[in-house]
């Protein structure tokens, strides 16, 4: 049996399909906070493509056994232990009914059945479904589920579970009842019930097939007044998967609850989907437009896995990125076509670009240390560590490629044949690359590479110009440089990159692109060149001037491309490629290569300066009007600190911060007035729009405000800021005007307005969690100075009479929001960050694993860092090994020693 001491590895080559298979369960649950009695029924056989067992064990954890009987019979061979329960000698097919009790008040993990201001709730994805009922609790375990909630009328008014609603009513001493079924196989981890008092924002609507469904959006009573926007998200998903994918909602019903304490975003059960509070409540008043767009991505995301993951689900837990990877790419698609629809490229590119930015920031920084792993694992710990940034982003990057080699009519092609061949299926990654592959009539052998390699590739170019034959060459290389041993493991030769690129003229114009060996030179000017050999060159011909080449467009790939433009050349791109990712992109690359260099000179504590071309360069997007708000907010963001500190030789976060403040500071002071004219421009005045226009205005106004808040005299800023905080009518300009304060007042050790402005947000969204989470993450993310050390601020939150650790929001928006968001801060050189996350990560430990687990991953890459602060990150990783328990902090803690 596992041991929490010496964690035992699950790998993917040793999968074995099921000795049993579960065709129903029916389960009944007498719902009491500190003792539900479960009673299972279920309908068991022998699986006849597995080997023949004897004997039949059961997954299940913390749940006291009670009884066992087979056939309506007491069995008296069954013998429950800590992870289970073993059945002797069992009959081919058979009735099992199992009445087991667990202490849902007692669980603090929130996985399986949990308590949460007074409601009872579940979680049973990856493996919560055991800690409710003895089961076999894998994925590719199938079964049709009816289930019974007995609870008090009074304290439990509102029965909720999977599927369609058979029948409800009184039972004696105040109780009553309700039953469910869900006509769907499933598999356990899609299982879900939550019973209390509850109400619903409700609306009927027409699926494509004209059938009537019934939508709920379920809260407690103060919230009703935050749902409309969740539920506007859903019909939005039902009706874009109905048009984009073919695909119609195949129930009656569709649930979605709002749960206060909660693991992660949101859970995709079968009808019933349970969400964290803070991707489902929104008014402008509590939220900001960064909110309002991930709850309608986290909905989106949730409601598509009705198809992708529940009507087709995974057979193993390797092949996770089978649903999540599609599920991403599914809701990133969304919401482009939410924001631009499928022709305007600009306001796609805007979502393309943050979600490259994320990929890039955390998924490329996994990808680099100790918890790299392919797309599809081939071994695991403890699952739950394996939700991570390369199953889910780079994952949708994957499926991503299948879009951009084969077009949107082809990738609908494959996904329709993937649902003939399997539904109702529990399958794998090949299968669905398969479906692809044969659609589109392709051999993708070579692409399963993606799905089986760690690491970041990293594309090298180099072009050459002929000018009397008027041909232009392009080499691309591809390898993986050296900083991921991962990927050096599993290399197992080159992969198809689909690598888009345009060739720009003189003019700053798109040149014709004609590929030797093309009679012409076909109307776009975009290429998605297929990159398969270590090293292949393109030549295009016809090439009448030397061009400059748009490399990688709308990032087609995930990899890091690696060409040596000059910053003239940078700046050209920004001011005139067309493809708006790209022009983004040239800015990033100016910035950061700017940016290391001051960063590598701060480091030695040398004068820091930054040419006037960039100063320039940053200008004209400010004031050019032809570009939409948000681009150019997008464009005048510099790269983060945690991203700047992960390309340095060695981690530095102190001179990474020295150098973008220094930067910062540059552009604030220089640039003054057109800062000050675009906050002028760009206010929203009138009745808050949740438009993405409107979204967009804000973004970049509040952009304007926080460099402002940079200038040496910040005096004007402050008074900027205290008018907008005052005068603001949404959430957005409220949080910005309070984080413009705090980081402008930052050298000068505080301002009165700040602490006013602090105080205020404080008094007006007491009875708020969701604000006071932010409440919290402002103040640790805060800039802080020597004299005032944002540790010392956290640490006094840690005793506010509003922090709970037990709370996963509250625990992320102070203690993650430090360790995680706040990188000069916590790397203070005395080590005193490092000591504060030991002591959090082990308190944490003993509450709940899944969470800090997460917290624990964020010293992770503490070998890359400078030396100085190497042995403060390894002592307290070394005492965390030596304090936790559970296999989910021993996993990362371990890996990142080893
Ligand atoms: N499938 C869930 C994640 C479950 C995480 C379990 N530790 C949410 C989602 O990706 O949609
Ligand atoms: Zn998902």
């Amino acid at each position: 049996m596992a041991d929490t001491a010496t964690p035992n590895v699950i790998r993917r080559a040793d999968y074995a399909p099921p000795a049993f298979l579960i065709d129903t369960v029916a389960l009944e649950f007498d719902l009491v906070p500190d003792r539900t009695v479960v009673r299972n029924t279920m309908h068991v056989r022998r699986n006849p493509d597995a080997s023949r067992a004897l004997h039949l064990e059961l997954m299940g954890e913390q749940l006291e056994f009670v009884s066992a009987e087979i056939d309506g019979q007491p069995f008296p061979n069954a013998h429950a232990h800590d992870h289970g329960l073993l059945l002797d000698n069992v009959p081919d097919s058979f009735e099992l009914t199992l009445t087991s009790i667990c202490n849902p008040a007692a669980n603090t993990t929130l996985s399986g059945l949990y308590v949460s201001s007074g409601n009872f709730f579940t979680q049973c994805e990856a493996e919560g479904f055991r800690r409710i009922t003895y089961f076999l609790d894998r994925p590719d375990v199938m079964a049709t589920f009816t289930v019974t909630l007995r609870a008090s009328k009074a304290d439990y008014p509102v029965l909720l579970s999977n599927g369609n609603l058979l029948e409800e009513g009184d039972l004696p001493d105040g109780r009553h009842f309700a039953r469910w079924e869900d006509p769907f196989r499933k598999p356990s981890y899609l299982f879900a019930l939550v019973a209390g008092k509850l109400v619903a924002l409700e609306e009927r609507v027409k699926s494509g097939s004209g059938k009537e469904k019934l939508l709920q959006v379920w809260v407690e009573p103060h919230d009703l007044d935050k749902t409309r926007h969740a539920m506007d998200s859903l019909i939005n998903s039902i009706r874009w998967d109905e048009q984009r994918f073919g695909l119609e909602l195949d129930l009656d019903r569709f649930m979605i609850v709002a749960v206060s304490d909660f693991n992660m975003g949101a859970m995709e059960n079968k009808g019933l989907n349970i969400f964290n509070t803070k991707y489902v409540l929104a008014n402008p008043e509590t939220a900001t437009d960064t909110d309002f767009a991930n709850i309608e991505a986290v909905v989106g995301h949730e409601y598509f896995h009705n198809w992708t993951g529940n009507r087709v689900t995974c057979r193993d837990w390797f092949q996770l990125s089978l649903k999540e990877g599609l599920t991403v790419f599914r809701d990133q698609e969304f919401s482009a076509d939410m924001a631009g629809g499928a022709t305007d490229e600009a306001a796609r590119a805007t979502k393309r670009i943050e979600d490259v930015r994320v990929l890039r920031q955390m998924q490329f920084a996994e990808d680099a240390g100790p918890m790299a792993h392919p797309v599809r694992p081939e071994s695991y710990v403890e699952i739950n560590n394996f939700y991570t940034m390369t199953v889910y982003e780079k994952g949708s990057e994957v499926v991503r490629m299948y879009q951009t080699l084969f077009g949107r009519d082809g990738f609908r092609k494959g996904m329709d044949l993937y649902f003939k061949r399997h539904d109702g299926q529990a399958v794998t990654c090949d299968d669905f690359r398969h479906a692809l592959a044969d659609a589109n009539g392709r051999d993708l052998a070579q692409f399963e590479r993606w799905y089986s390699q760690a690491g970041t590739p990293r594309v090298s170019v180099r072009t050459r110009y002929d000018a009397a034959q008027q041909r232009y060459s392009v080499t691309l290389r591809q390898g993986y440089g050296d900083v991921a041993p991962a990927a050096r493991e599993t290399q197992k030769g080159p992969l198809l990159i689909p690598f888009a690129i345009g060739l720009i003229g003189n003019d700053g114009r798109d040149l014709p692109l004609q590929l030797e060996g093309e009679a012409k030179a076909p109307a776009a000017t975009t290429r998605v060149l297929e990159f398969t050999q270590t090293e292949q060159t393109f030549t295009f011909v016809n090439v009448a001037q030397e061009p400059l080449p748009s490399l990688l467009r709308n990032f087609s790939a995930p990899v890091i491309v690696e060409y040596d433009y000059s910053a003239d050349q940078l700046a050209f791109l920004l001011a005139h490629d067309s493809d708006p990712f790209n022009r983004w992109e040239a800015g990033q690359r100016l910035a950061t290569r700017e940016l290391l260099t001051l960063a590598e000179r701060a480091a030695t504590g040398a004068a820091l300066q930054l040419d006037d071309s960039v100063v320039a360069a940053f200008a004209r997007v400010l004031t050019d009007e032809t570009l939409s708000p948000s681009f150019r907010e997008l464009a005048l963001m510099l790269p983060s600190e945690a991203y700047l500190a992960e390309q340095m030789g060695e981690s530095n976060p102190a001179a990474v911060h020295a150098a973008r403040q220094f930067v910062r500071k540059r552009l604030a002071n220089a640039l003054k007035n057109d800062w000050l004219k675009v906050y002028e421009q760009h206010r929203t005045p009138g009745a808050y729009e949740a438009t993405p226009e409107a979204a967009g205005h804000r973004a970049l106004k509040n952009l304007a405000l926080s460099y402002l808040a940079e200038l040496d005299d910040p005096a004007e800023a402050v008074r900027i800021a205290s008018a907008q905080y005052d005068a603001a009518n949404n959430m957005t300009d409220r949080a910005a005007a309070l984080s413009a304060l705090l980081n402008a007042a930052a050298a000068k050790g505080g301002s009165t307005e700040a602490q006013q402005a602090l105080d205020d947000f404080y008094q007006r969204f007491e009875k708020e969690p969701l604000v006071i989470d932010k409440w919290f993450a402002l103040q640790a993310t805060q800039r802080g100075s020597a004299q005032r050390p944002v540790i010392d601020i956290v640490r006094r939150l840690m005793s506010h009479p509003a922090f709970n650790l037990k709370n996963p929001n509250r625990a992320r928006s102070l203690i993650f929001s430090f360790c995680a968001a706040n990188p000069a801060q916590f790397h203070a050189d005395d080590g005193s960050g490092y000591a504060f996350w030991a002591d959090q990560v082990i308190a944490l430990d003993a509450i709940n694993p899944q969470v800090a687990a997460r917290l624990a991953r964020s010293l992770e890459l503490w070998r890359r860092f400078t030396p100085t602060l190497r042995d403060g990150m390894r002592a307290a990783l070394e005492k965390v090994a030596a304090h936790v328990k559970s296999r989910d902090v021993r996993e990362i803690v371990e890996k990142a020693l080893a």
